[in-house]
C-alpha cells in the first residue's frame, strides 16, 4: 500500500516536472517592488509570490521582492512600469488615482463594513471593471491585496471627540479623497508619500498619519506616535500590478502561472494581514501606545462628515460605477 502510494507520488512529480519542462517559458528577471519594510505583510506576501512563481516556471522567471521603497514611493514606481523599466509592483490603489481616477472608489469612507463585504467586491465584477481601467494607461493589474481598515495615530492628544482633529497636522496619501476627508474632519490635512512618512513623524514635521494596525506596528510608528484611535475610516486595498509594455512580450503561459501565483499570494496575504491585524492591537499597546475607541455619538458625528464626501466620489468614479457598488453592496448586506 505505502509502495503503491510512493510510486504514485513519484510518478506525479515527474508529470509535474514535465509539465513545466513543456511549458513556453523564458529566462527572466521580475523586479517586484513594494513601500513596506521586508518584515511586513506585505514583504512576506512579496516573497511567497516570488516562490509561487520560481516553482511554477521550474526556476526561469526569477521574482526580486524588493521593498522599502528602493525602488521608489508607489506614484514613482508606477511610473517605471508605465515606461518599461520596472515590471512588477505592489502598492496602495489610492496612489493610483491620478493615473486612473475610478481607483477612488476605494478611497470612500465607510463604503466597505467588513473583510466579507471587501473580497466580494474586490474579487467580484465591480473590483475588475476598476482594475480594467489601468490597460490604457499602461499596467495591468493583477489581484488586489489586503492593506486593510485604517485608524488614526497622532501625538499631540488622545482624538475622542471631532473637534480633537481640529489643527491636527495629518499626513495623508497623495489622493484627494483623503485629502478632502480630513479636511472635513477639521484636520491640516498633507499630503506626502508614504516613504517619507517616517521621517516627517519623527522630526514632527506632521502630528499624525492614518493605516491599519499592521502597518503601524511593521513601520514601528509607535516610536513616533502615542495616541492611537480605531476609527476604522476606509478599508483600504493594495493592489498587484504589472507593466503593460512587459506583459504584452512575455508568452501565454508566462502569463498564465504570473495570475496563479498572484491568485494564490491573494489567499496568504488575507490570511497573514487578518492574522496579524487580530493581535496587533494588543502588540501596539504593550509598546506603549494609549488607544481609544470613539464613542458611537462621536463616531456618528465624523461619519456624517466623511459622507458628504460620498457625493464628490460618485461624480469623479461615475454615477454608473457608483449605482453598481452600491447594489452589490446590497446584496451582500
Ligand atoms: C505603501 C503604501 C501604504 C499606504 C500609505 O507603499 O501610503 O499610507 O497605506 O501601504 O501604499
Amino acid at each position: 500500500m505505502r509502495i503503491k502510494f510512493a510510486l504514485a507520488g513519484a510518478l506525479a512529480a515527474l508529470v509535474a516536472a514535465g509539465a513545466v519542462q513543456a511549458q513556453d517559458f523564458k529566462p527572466r528577471i521580475v523586479r517586484f517592488g513594494y513601500g513596506l519594510v521586508d518584515d511586513s505583510n506585505q514583504g512576506r506576501a512579496a516573497r511567497f509570490f516570488a516562490k509561487e512563481v520560481e516553482k511554477a516556471t521550474g526556476g526561469k522567471m526569477k521574482v526580486r521582492a524588493i521593498g522599502n521603497a528602493s525602488l521608489g514611493s508607489d506614484t514613482q514606481m508606477q511610473q517605471a512600469l508605465i515606461g518599461g523599466a520596472q515590471e512588477m509592483m505592489v502598492g496602495s490603489t489610492a496612489t493610483l488615482v491620478g493615473i486612473a481616477p475610478q481607483m477612488a472608489l476605494w478611497d470612500t469612507p465607510f463604503l466597505i463594513n467588513n473583510t466579507k463585504e471587501a473580497d466580494a467586491l474586490l474579487d467580484g465584477p465591480v473590483g475588475e471593471r476598476v482594475k480594467a481601467t489601468l490597460e490604457p494607461k499602461g499596467m495591468v493589474g493583477l489581484v488586489y491585496w489586503e492593506n486593510g481598515f485604517r485608524n488614526l495615530t497622532n501625538n499631540k492628544h488622545p482624538v475622542a471627540k471631532l473637534e480633537d482633529m481640529n489643527g491636527i497636522k495629518l499626513r495623508v496619501m497623495q489622493n484627494n479623497v483623503f485629502l478632502d476627508s480630513f479636511k472635513a474632519l477639521g484636520a491640516n490635512a498633507v499630503p506626502l508619500p508614504f516613504s517619507e512618512l517616517f521621517t516627517a513623524l519623527e522630526t514632527k514635521a506632521v502630528d499624525g498619519q492614518e493605516n491599519p494596525y499592521n502597518t503601524v506596528l511593521s513601520s514601528k510608528f509607535y516610536e513616533v506616535q502615542k495616541y492611537l484611535t480605531v476609527t476604522n475610516h476606509v478599508y483600504s486595498p493594495w493592489i498587484l500590478t504589472v507593466s503593460k509594455k512587459w506583459w504584452d512580450g512575455l508568452t501565454k503561459d508566462e502569463q498564465k502561472v504570473l495570475m496563479e501565483a498572484a491568485k494564490k499570494s491573494r489567499e496568504f496575504e488575507r490570511q497573514d494581514t487578518r492574522a496579524e491585524a487580530a493581535k496587533a492591537l494588543a502588540d501596539l499597546k504593550q509598546k506603549g501606545m494609549v488607544v481609544n475607541e470613539l464613542s458611537a455619538a462621536e463616531a456618528d458625528r465624523m461619519r456624517a462628515k466623511l459622507t458628504s464626501v460620498h457625493a464628490s466620489v460618485a461624480n469623479g468614479v461615475g454615477q454608473d460605477l457608483w449605482k453598481q457598488t452600491q447594489d452589490e453592496l446590497k446584496k451582500l448586506r
